[in-house]
């Protein structure tokens, strides 16, 4: 019979035989079901699967310490309570020794849907129990917005949460003017999980209804269907946004009232659009010389802009560059501007096109979640420093407005995350992973972290266990009944921290004295007793299957202020809409000042380095699945040319180099390689590549950090560089490269590969000769 479960791509049923799940079904009443559930069936006992925990032979003979080997060692098997003791003495002696700030237990990533079972409430409670851990704030995702939306509009969850319905826009847009697109491979995908996809009916209907679609982006695809394309340098899209504003603002389009009102600082602002000061007016010529798009297009679009209902969106990848601030912050100010935010289907919009969430109801209620106890180690660095701080313990650095200090991080632990998918230029990286004491990896696959891990701990899939799930934006909480056994030796993380715990002294603590299913009722107990509303029992739930919860519905962003700005004043210092900011001003920061700005990006077509490297390449979301999880799927292959990640190409760019589809290429700068397998096509903008990220990354060498990855992963080029002092967010989106085809013999691809796993000689003499776990009897139970 088969079961239902929910991954972060959506509600399905699914067939399992021998373990593992054989077809997988989309649930009955999604529309647009997300093609990634193809990368389900075989991924439960795929050979890329760990198998029991492990150490790595260098570790185990030379105890914690610096190690340039981590991602060319060996492992040695060990038992699970070898396992729990080595791990338990080595988190004691770092606490010991050196305190719970050196500790680095931020382990940014996501894991799998599931509120119980989800890795890094997990691994975070497990820590603070303990005393605590360095942690992280923000995320990839969002690591500009994170920071600047919040000082100036005051609130970026909301914007996405609380975003202008779906159902709003088909009514009531005129306009979409989506920055970024509105690319409907990435809508499949919501945290937590989603259980219908309504973006591409939602565009059609706006379509038949009239509503036009204006797509800024280099790539035609990142709207499905017609639209009207404008493919601007990459990176230069505050220049546009801020042509267009100089037509509103010398034309008399721009809505005095509204930002006299709403908004403060428009002023300021406005002398620097006109180039009162710095005598550069930003007119439509200046950006279109900066763009590439002609000046006529944008002085015709700011005026049917001023003209029709129209929603500015900008979607998240704008964020994801050297001053990502900006582009989310002058969108904003673009709206304020034609002075239609808060009417239905018009204003700001962030994320149309990034996730599913924009534009679905929110929940009324709060879901299930996992208590989570005070962290009392207070440092913590922007998700994106990590390597900064491991190659820098001691140094101060700009974050926000505030001074920090990097911590001095003896032992890092990651569980449901990996920083080989997500952080740029893997060559520093791995220097920066060569520097601590230890490494704990918990996953259920052989990712590349788990390769440079000192400690491996094999974990379940959302698919081996009990658990439940939702989200924010979806009306269904889900029973996800185990599907499967755990694979091999692998155990859930909750079973991994609870013996982990015990051994510490705080077992009673991390447990309550529940078991996992014990945890789910308690949970959804506590939850449904906070609600105003009857729900079944838990039993009644679990045999169901699932629960329909009241959402919200025809939300307009910012609907609320517009009425009544006194009664609903913004987060912000001023209560309004802050196109200048005093606050950002007064950090004086040479990249992010108190308005939004062009700044010129690093690695753009038209700066100095465009020279060496002159193709632009976009690392974006794949297609074929979420990050770097399931690459090992039939979606995921299915896509690869030769084996490797595919390149997207402008035929133009592909005769100038002599390449035809298929061909394997080198794709290069200054800080690394990769291969990829080309595929030409004319839906991309000359002089744009577009690589998207979550190849597993694949060294040729793994003893060298700056190898060349033979798999494709656009981390190796990618620059290591926040996107301002403000927010220090994730930039890694964009990056110049230059393209060859590859004429050696090509390499085989072993990402996919376990790495050398010895069984341990039945001597217990390794294990003794080894330093924190010499006062144990580890070696009794081998
Ligand atoms: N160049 C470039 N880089 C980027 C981006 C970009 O646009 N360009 N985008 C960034 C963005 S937006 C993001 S969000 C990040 C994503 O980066 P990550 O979230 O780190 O990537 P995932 O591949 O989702 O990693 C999740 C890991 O959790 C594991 N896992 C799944 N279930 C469990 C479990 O129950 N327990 C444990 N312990 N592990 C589990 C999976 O096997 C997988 O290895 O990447 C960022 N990196
Ligand atoms: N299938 C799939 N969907 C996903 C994910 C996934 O891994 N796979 N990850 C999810 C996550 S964690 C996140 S945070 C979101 C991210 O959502 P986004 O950050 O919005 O996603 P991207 O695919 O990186 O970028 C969207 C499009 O923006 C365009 N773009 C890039 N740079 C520029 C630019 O400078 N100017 C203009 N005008 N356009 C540009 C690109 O053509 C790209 O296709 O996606 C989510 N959805
Ligand atoms: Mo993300």
């Amino acid at each position: 019979m088969p079961r239902s479960s929910l991954a972060h791509w959506g509600l399905f049923s699914a067939e399992v035989a021998e373990g593992d799940i054989t077809a997988v079904t989309p649930a009955a009443g999604d529309a647009d079901p997300s093609p990634l559930l193809g990368n389900l069936p075989g991924s439960l006992r795929h050979r890329a699967r760990i198998t029991g925990p492990a150490v790595r032979a260098g570790w185990l003979r030379d105890g914690p310490g610096p190690s340039d080997r981590r991602g060319a060692d060996e492992f040695v098997a060990l038992t699970w309570p070898e396992l729990t003791e080595l791990l338990a003495d080595e988190l004691r002696r770092v606490i010991d020794d050196h305190g719970n700030e050196a500790i680095y237990g931020g382990s940014y990533g996501w894991a799998s849907a599931g509120r119980f079972h989800h890795a890094q409430s997990q691994v975070h409670r497990f820590l603070k129990l303990l005393g605590g851990y360095t942690s992280s704030r923000h995320s990839y995702s969002l690591g500009a917005t994170g920071v600047i939306m919040p000082r100036v509009v005051g609130t970026h969850d909301d914007l996405f949460k609380r975003s202008t319905s779906w159902d709003v826009i088909v009514e009531h847009t005129d306009l979409l003017v989506a920055f970024g697109g509105l690319a409907l491979k990435n809508t499949g995908i919501n945290h937590g999980g989603t259980s219908a996809h309504p973006a591409r009916d939602a565009l059609r209907r706006l379509r038949d209804r009239g509503g036009r679609i204006v797509s800024f982006s280099p790539l035609r695809d990142d709207v499905d269907g017609e639209c009207e394309w404008h493919a601007p340098v990459p990176g230069t899209d505050v220049a546009v946004m801020l042509g267009l504003a100089h037509v509103l603002a010398t034309e008399g389009l721009a809505d005095r009232r509204f930002l006299d009102e709403y908004c403060t600082g428009y002023d300021r602002f406005e002398r620097y659009l006109l180039g009162t000061d710095d005598g550069v007016p930003k007119t439509p010529a200046w950006a279109a010389e900066i763009s590439g798009l002609s000046a006529t297009d944008i002085t015709a679009l700011a005026r049917r802009m001023a003209a029709a209902r129209t929603l500015v969106t900008v979607s998240w990848s704008l964020q994801r560059i050297r001053h990502g601030e900006q582009a989310p912050w002058m969108g904003l100010t673009l709206a304020a501007m034609l002075g239609q935010i808060g009417l239905p289907g018009a204003g700001f919009g962030h994320g149309y096109g990034s996730m599913n969430e924009p534009g679905l109801p929110p929940l009324r209620h709060p879901l299930p979640v996992l208590p989570q106890g005070p962290n009392r180690v207070q440092t913590f660095i922007p998700v994106a420093a990590v390597s900064d701080m491991l190659l820098h313990p001691g140094e101060p650095f700009d974050y926000n407005g505030r001074r920090l200090t990097y911590p001095d991080i003896r032992l890092v632990y990651w569980a449901g995350g990996n920083p080989f998918h997500h952080h740029q230029n893997i060559g520093r990286l791995r220097r920066a992973l060569a520097r601590p004491d230890t490494i704990v990896v918990h996953d259920p696959y052989w990712t590349a972290m788990a390769k440079h891990a000192d400690i491996v701990v094999p974990s379940t899939t959302a698919y081996e266990r009990d658990d439940y799930s939702g989200s924010k934006n979806d009306p269904l909480l889900v029973a996800m009944p185990a599907l499967a056994e755990p694979h091999a030796q692998s155990r859930d993380d909750y079973t991994t921290f609870s013996e982990l715990a015990e051994r510490l002294g705080v077992g009673e603590q991390f447990t309550e004295g529940r078991t996992a299913r014990q945890w789910l009722r308690h949970l959804y107990e506590t939850w449904s007793a906070g609600l105003d509303f009857a729900v079944p029992t838990f039993d009644q739930f679990w045999a169901d299957g699932q629960l329909r919860l009241p959402t919200e519905s025809g939300l307009t962003l910012l609907a609320d202020y517009r009425a009544d700005p006194r009664a609903h004043p913004l987060h912000t210092p001023s209560g309004r809409i802050e196109i200048f900011s005093a606050d950002i001003d007064s950090f004086d920061y040479a990249d992010c000042v108190g308005h939004p700005a062009w700044f010129e990006p690093t690695e753009w077509l038209g700066g100095h380095r465009a020279r060496d490297y002159p193709l632009h390449l976009l690392a974006n979301q794949p297609t074929s699945r979420l990050h770097s999880q399931l690459d090992i799927g039939a979606v995921s292959q299915d896509s690869k040319v030769a084996g490797r990640e595919p390149i997207r190409i402008h035929p133009s760019d592909a005769a100038e180099r002599g390449l035809t589809d298929g061909d394997v290429v080198r794709v290069f700068n200054d800080r690394g390689a990769c291969l990829a397998g080309v595929v030409i096509d004319a839906r991309v903008r000359p002089r744009v590549v577009q690589l998207a990220t979550g190849a597993w990354y694949d060294p040729l060498d793994p003893g060298d950090p700056d190898s060349l990855c033979v798999h494709g992963n656009p981390n190796v080029l990618t620059d290591d560089v926040g996107t301002s002092s403000l927010a220090r967010g994730c930039s890694g989106a964009h990056v110049l490269v230059e393209v060859q085809r590859y004429e050696q013999p090509l390499p085989p691809v072993r990402a996919h590969e376990p790495p050398v796993v010895r069984q341990p000689r039945p001597s217990p003499a390794p294990l003794d000769s080894r330093g924190p776990i010499r006062s144990t009897n580890a070696s009794t139970t081998r």
